[in-house]
Formats: C-alpha cells, structure tokens, sequence
C-alpha cells in the first residue's frame, strides 16, 4: 500500500470512549467471549490489547517517521531482558492510568485486579537483563528509535520457592495464559545455519568466494513487543526470536512410516529458544548456549540488511544506519557474522566490510569476575560455525599484524592479544573479539571502567586507549519510583514538579525540604505506608509477622558469595548473640530481608539460603528476643516482588568485595527511594556515595587497592578468627548445632570462610560490625535519619538510565536525542 501514510490508516487522539470500544471489541472479537461469562483474565487480555494497539500505533507511526528520515537506529543486542509487568508501566508512560481506571470502573471492573493477572517475562537473570529493559524504556523516552534484539524463552528464569528452608526451582511457565503485550510476525522469518562445512567457489567476478553448506538450517521468527516511553511519541521494540523447524516433520522420514525420527529433528531445532541458562555471571561452556547466541545475533542481523534494503540503501552504509550495542560478550559472535553476511552474501571486499563492521559494534563489559568470561572450544565453533572460526582467524591474523607492527617482538602480548587462547586446548576469546571488532568499549560504573582497562582488558586499553570510555548504569525512575512508589511519587511532583520522571535531575529541589520537620513527617508517613505493605506481604507469602515500625534492613539481589549475603548474615548472628546475652542491650527494632535467587548447580549459594532460612526459624521464635529482630527471606525475587520491596527499604545492603560488583543496580533504586545504603567502595557505590554526601552513606571494607595487596600478602583468614573472640563466637556458633538438627549443615560455608574466604568476609567482618552500629545510632534518631533519607533521594537525579542512553548516544553511537523540556 505504498502512497498510503499511517496518519490515514489509524485513528490519532484516543478518548475514553474509545477506550471503552476498543475494549469490548477485544473482548468480543480478538478474544470471542460474552462479556456477561468473561473471566478476570479475560479482562486483563482484552485491556492489554487495548493498550498495546495504542502503544503499537505510535511505534509504527514513529517508524515511519525514521525511514523518511533515515536517521540512525540503535539495536540493543541482548540474551538477556527482564521487561517486569507491561500494563501498568505503559498506562504511566501514556498517562492512561486514570482514564483507565475510570473506564473499568464503569464496567464493574477493578484496574488492580487486572495488573494482579500478569506474568511477567523473566527472560533474564538479574541485573545485566533488567538493564537492558530499563535502556529501552529510556531510549524509547529519549526520542531514539530503536529495537532490543533477543531470545523469546519458552522457559525464562525458574520461579523460586522456599521449602523446608531450601530453594526449589519450578518451571515459569510464563505464556501458559497467552501473551497480549507481542506481536507474532510471521512474515518477519529468518534462516540460520548450523554444522556443515565450507568450499570455495566463484562467481561471475572470478573472485575467489566461500561458501558455507551447512548441516541443518532452523528458522527464526519474530515475536515484537512495543515498549512505550514516558511523555513520549517515540516507541521502542523488543524483537525476539523463536527457533522453529525449518519442515515441520521430516516428510520422507515420516512417509517411511519413521514417526519418531520424523519429529526429532523439529524438537531439536524448536529447542533452542526452550530455556534461559540460569547463571548468572557464570560461563558453563555449553554448546546449547552458544547457538541460542548464535541464533539470535543472526536472526537480528539479517533483519537489520532487510530493514536496510526497504529503505533502498546498500549494504556498505550499514553502519550509518545502525549503531549495534554488544550487552556483554553473549553476542561477540555477531562480529563474525556481520563480516560472513556482508562478504558471503552481499559481496562486499574484505577491508570495506571490516570497516562497516568496526563502525557498526559496540561493545559493554559487564564484569570481571575470571568465572564469567566467556571463551568457546576452537573445535566447538569450528564444528557448529565452521565458517566463522575461518572468518575469526582471518580477523586475528590482520589484527596480529597491527599489533605487531605496534609492539615488534612482544610475544606475550601477542599471545594475550590474540583472539585464540592457545596456551591449553585452544579457545576463542570473545571479549577479545568483542574489542577488535568494536568501536568503543565501556565499562559500567566508574570503578569498573578504571579496573578494565587495568586488568581484564589492559592490553586492549595500551593498543586503542581512545576505544575505553565509560557509561554509569541507570535505573527508570518510571518503573522504580513513579510506579512502584506512587505515595513518593505524588510528593515529589509537589515539590519538584510532576513531569519529575522524565527530568530526573529535578530531585535536587526537594534539598532544601530537608529541613523542614512538617515534610519530614510527611515523608517518614509515605515510607511506613510503603513497609506496612510489604509487611503485608511478607506475611501473606511467609508467614512472618514483622514490624512496619522496625528498620528494614534489606539485600535483594542474585545470591552470590561475591556479593556476601553470608557477611550480612554474620552480623545477624552477631547482634542475636549479642541479645541472648545482654538482653538490655540497646538495638533499635530491625527486620533484615533477603531476597534472591541461587543458581540450580551453585552449591554453596543455596546453602546460604538455607542459612538465612534457618536464621529465621531461630530468631523469629526465640521469645527472648521477642521480636527486636527479625528474619526474613522473600521468596521469588522479580521485577514485580522487587515494586513492592525497594519502596519500603530504610537500609539498603551494598557489601560486595570491593572490585567485584561491576556497577550493582539495586543500589540505585533503593536509594532513589529513600534508603540510606550501607556498602563498600564497589561499583556504582563509589558514585553514589559522592552524589548523596559521604555523611548519608554508611561506608566500610577494605577498598579495590587494598584486596589484592591483602590477597598477595599472604591473607590467612583462620588468624583472623583466632584473634577476633566475637567473630569466633560467631563463627562457632554456626556449626553448634544450634540452627537446626544437622550441624554439618553450614560446614561447608564455615571451612570455605576459614581456609579460603575468597571473598574476604573475614577481613571485613569488623569494619562492618562497626558500620552497622552507626546505623543503629543514627536510625534512633528519626529526624536525622529522615534527613539523611531525603537527600539521597533529592541527590540521585544522575541515576536515571535517562541520563545513561544520553551518555550513549553522545559518546558511544552518535545519534540525536530529545532536547529535556524546560
Ligand atoms: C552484571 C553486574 O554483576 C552488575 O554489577 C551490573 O549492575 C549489571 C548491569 O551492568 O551487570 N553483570 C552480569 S554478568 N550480571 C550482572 O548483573
């Protein structure tokens, strides 16, 4: 239908009538039921598609303004995107909610009890997936166009419950009730290859070519969900991909009466977008892994030269119409393949598809952590890809020159360099491929930029020092803050104006309210309705009775040692100890909550679960302490249970190693709502502590420097227990018998805490304790507290993934943004 322009094919302003059409039309027709036997579900579909309609409209309306425009578009390529629930996000971002509501209203129809019904996509592990949703939503509220690319899973993150103590993993069965929010586009189908081998041919130019014939081609189809931004026309996409069977059966197979061999080959294929790897920050090498990122960076690459060529542009301009953001090395492989498909396919020279390549890329490290970089058997690829390990040698043979030509006779650095791992059975490096193939590399929090370029990446950082740069992590203070803490929300829009979501920085007015006791109150009367709910909660989902008045003292996030929730949990023990003792002592009411999931296979992980299960079935009944502290482990950790936690935190747990939690994420929306953290110099820690003033921040721990002084000087944990009767109080007890029947329970924590303690828990220990005190002293002093809670909200305006995107878009991809509204 060319000649025919959006603006005439679809209705522009929406008023509530409309709504309430468009409503009912879904419900009758898309979904085919009678209003008068419609379910509640039934409901909370017929509203989505509602909603998604109107977001879809804007995004094809914002696409067509692009391709007249030809303006550059970023893709975000991800494994990884944790959206949480769309519907009330979007009714924010369009400023829907109350007309909405209004509307249902008139129907008999409650608005919360439709938000209740969603599942949400839990396509990701934690914070490198839930950074990805927050990047679209922000590039979708900053004006840029542009598409996640990913995987559509079957089966995203285990749902966690808690039984005996232990975590138990259940499937997420996540589109068990249909998914209103995507798009199946059928047309949008591409071939991916697999196996096979490679030969030379020629062509019509008599240029010597190669030519991939593989063993098994499985197909990709697209399944698009919008992503709407706040106070925005623009309108982001998340296109993922399914994995289907070229044929649905094996026709020849099935014709000679073999059924089961005739469906194998469709299980085989539609297998690879059936599960999300559960590790986070883990590299397990399996060769399923690496097709699902192979899949996926080649169904997006091919849809980009297809995007590319409805605009009538050749492939040589790829890079000026595309920026492609690398979310960590899970899709490095996309180098290789942007080089086949620009020099098998379209016929392009070497040097001016490497050139189109290196201006297409850029790459963002995520973390330092040995354990997580990934690196794939050179007989892996070869096997799987075999013309992109010839392509990757290609790459690392004209790479090795240049870097020889830069530092003659260095071997070292060659063979550190080098793209291939060749000092045991040989490997490919991705995070190497990932530079050399990139444009600029970045790091995600000041710190974690600086050890980058000193450690993890350093011969990269000597080679193109001009590559590095860095870009802080953001969080959407839509989702975090105006959605999850509407009670905040409405005080923040008295005094900072109400389009404050989308001009984060607007926060430094609330500053000079501190001082004043009335908003004070105010402000202590928002935070209690916020812990009375997730008091609430707790007790709906455990059992566990707590105090709404009690200091809620809170780690949410991926159990990890690295990230020390058994150093927390010391200090728990600790102050229990300390009150069985003393029962005079005077420690100010707290309620510690954990959340978070274990990896299945992460032995001593799940076993610090247990711990804190089985410090609660202690504590919470121990009538000596009579409810002065209280253990809690929500079970479940997502997006949506995460609305519900970080509005009602008063102390935010921050206490990784310091030089280990790459940015940290959680850090930011606890403190934008009003959490005061305790931490370490890790991270994104480091900046937030600058911004909100070091007098509002609890600091404590060894710093970056320090931990590998300490490591290399011979740091043996087991004096640190001799020499520290409390630690070794503390220490004893966990093996006493006295949590629970088994005492070789948490053995195995205690002998890797005394002969290893690889994350230096012990070193710590102390200036923790200490740490902790000044919280307790500081907390029995309300209107200081109070204070303290409002300026970091006031002062964490730099947090906003806003001001990230921008960040990218001015010294990463080079693309315009919206000009903020005065
Ligand atoms: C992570 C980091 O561990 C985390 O600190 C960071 O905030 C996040 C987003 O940049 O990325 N890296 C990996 S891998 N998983 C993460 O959550």
């Amino acid at each position: 239908m060319k000649g025919i322009p959006i603006s005439d094919s679809i209705r522009t302003g929406i008023g509530a009538d409309d709504l309430r059409q468009a409503f009912l039309d879904n419900l009758v027709c898309a979904l085919g039921r009678l209003p008068a036997y419609s379910t509640r579900h039934d409901h909370y579909l017929a509203l989505a598609m509602t909603v998604r309609d109107h977001v879809m409209r804007r995004g094809v309306r914002c696409f067509e303004k692009g391709d007249n425009l030809l303006v550059r578009r970023v893709a975000y390529f991800s494994a990884e995107f944790l959206p949480g629930p769309h519907l009330g996000n979007h009714l924010l971002n369009l400023g829907l909610t109350e007309s909405i509501r209004k509307m249902l209203d008139g129907l008999g129809i409650n608005l919360d009890d439709l938000l209740a019904e969603e599942e949400e996509p839990g396509l990701g592990n934690g914070g490198l997936g839930r950074l990805a949703s927050c990047y679209l939503d922000s590039l979708a509220t900053v004006g840029v166009q542009s598409v996640g690319y990913g995987i559509r899973y079957e089966f995203g993150i285990f749902d966690q419950t808690i039984r005996d103590g232990w975590q138990i993993q259940g499937t997420d069965k996540w589109l068990h009730g249909g998914n209103p929010w995507e798009v199946h586009r059928p047309g949008a189908v591409q071939d991916v290859m697999f196996g096979g081998h490679t030969e030379p041919w020629q062509d019509e130019s008599d240029s010597p070519r190669k030519r991939w014939v593989p063993s098994i081609v499985i197909r990709g189809e697209a399944y698009d969900t919008p992503i709407s931004g706040y106070d925005s026309d623009t309108c982001a996409l998340m296109r993922l991909w399914k994995a289907e069977a070229v044929e649905s059966f094996d026709f020849s197979a099935f014709n000679h009466g073999d059924y089961d061999r005739a469906v194998e080959q469709k299980v085989a294929s539609e297998n690879l977008s059936k599960v999300l790897y559960p590790n986070d920050e883990l590299h397990r090498g399996k060769e399923l892994r690496l097709k699902q990122q192979y899949f996926f960076t080649c169904c997006a690459l091919q849809d980009m030269l297809r995007i590319l060529s409805l605009r009538g542009a050749p492939p040589e301009s790829f890079h000026s119409n595309w920026a492609v953001q690398l979310n960590d090395t899970h899709p490095a492989i996309a180098v290789a393949e942007l080089m086949r498909l620009l020099v098998d396919q379209h016929g392009l020279g070497w040097d001016v598809a490497w050139k189109v390549t290196r201006s297409t890329f850029s790459y963002t490290n995520h973390t330092l952590l040995p354990e997580a970089l990934e690196r794939w058997p050179v007989d892996m690829i070869g096997g799987l890809l075999p013309r992109h390990l010839e392509i990757i040698y290609e790459i690392n043979a004209r790479f090795l020159d240049e870097v020889r030509a830069a530092f003659p006779g260095d071997d070292e650095r060659l063979a550190r360099l080098s793209l291939i791992d060749e000092s045991g059975p040989r490997y490919v490096r991705m995070a190497n491929l990932a530079c050399v193939g990139s444009q600029t590399v970045n790091g995600v929090a000041e710190l974690h930029s600086k050890l980058l370029r000193q450690t993890v990446l350093a011969d990269f950082a000597a080679l193109w020092p001009e590559k590095f740069t860095n870009v802080t992590n953001g969080v959407t203070p839509r989702r975090f803050v105006a959605l999850a803490n509407p009670g905040l929300g409405k005080l923040l829009a008295k005094v900072a104006g109400k389009n404050w979501p989308g001009d984060l920085e607007k926060l430094h007015k609330l500053e000079p309210h501190a001082e004043d006791p009335a908003f004070r109150q105010e402000w202590r009367e928002v935070k209690l309705s916020n812990k009375r709910h997730l008091a609430s909660l707790i007790a709906e989902r455990t059992g566990i009775e707590v105090d709404p008045t009690s200091l809620f003292d809170v780690q949410v996030k991926r159990i990890h040692e690295y990230k020390r929730q058994h150093l927390n949990l010391l200090h728990v023990l600790t102050l229990y100890l300390r009150l069985k003792k003393d029962p005079k002592a005077e420690v100010p009411a707290r309620t510690f909550i954990f959340g978070g999931k274990a990896a299945p296979g992460y032995f001593l992980a799940k076993r610090i679960i247990r711990l804190a299960t089985a410090a609660g079935e202690l504590i919470n009944h121990d009538r000596d302490i009579a409810g002065r502290i209280k253990v809690v482990f929500f079970p479940d950790f997502n997006v949506r249970n995460g609305q519900s936690i970080y509005p009602a935190v008063d102390l935010s747990e921050q206490i990784s190693l310091a030089g280990m939690e790459a940015s940290g994420t959680g850090n930011m929306k606890m403190s934008l709502n009003g959490a005061l953290t305790i931490g370490t110099l890790d991270g994104a820690n480091v900046e937030i502590r600058e911004a909100v003033g070091e007098e509002n921040f609890f600091l404590f721990g060894l710093n970056a420097a320090e931990v590998p002084a300490l490591k290399h000087g011979g740091y043996r944990p087991r004096d640190r227990y001799e020499s520290d009767p409390l630690l070794r109080e503390v220490i004893d007890f966990l093996t006493s018998g006295a949590l629970g029947e088994d005492r070789d329970l948490f053995q195995p924590l205690v002998d890797n805490l005394l002969y290893h303690d690889p994350y230096l828990l012990l070193a710590d220990y102390r200036g923790y304790l200490n740490a902790q005190q000044r919280v307790s002293e500081l907390w029995m002093d309300p209107e200081a507290w109070t204070r303290a809670s409002i300026l970091n909200t006031a002062r964490m305006g730099r947090f906003s993934s806003d001001r990230s995107i921008r960040d990218y878009c001015q010294r990463v991809w080079k693309v315009n943004v919206k000009k903020l509204k005065k």
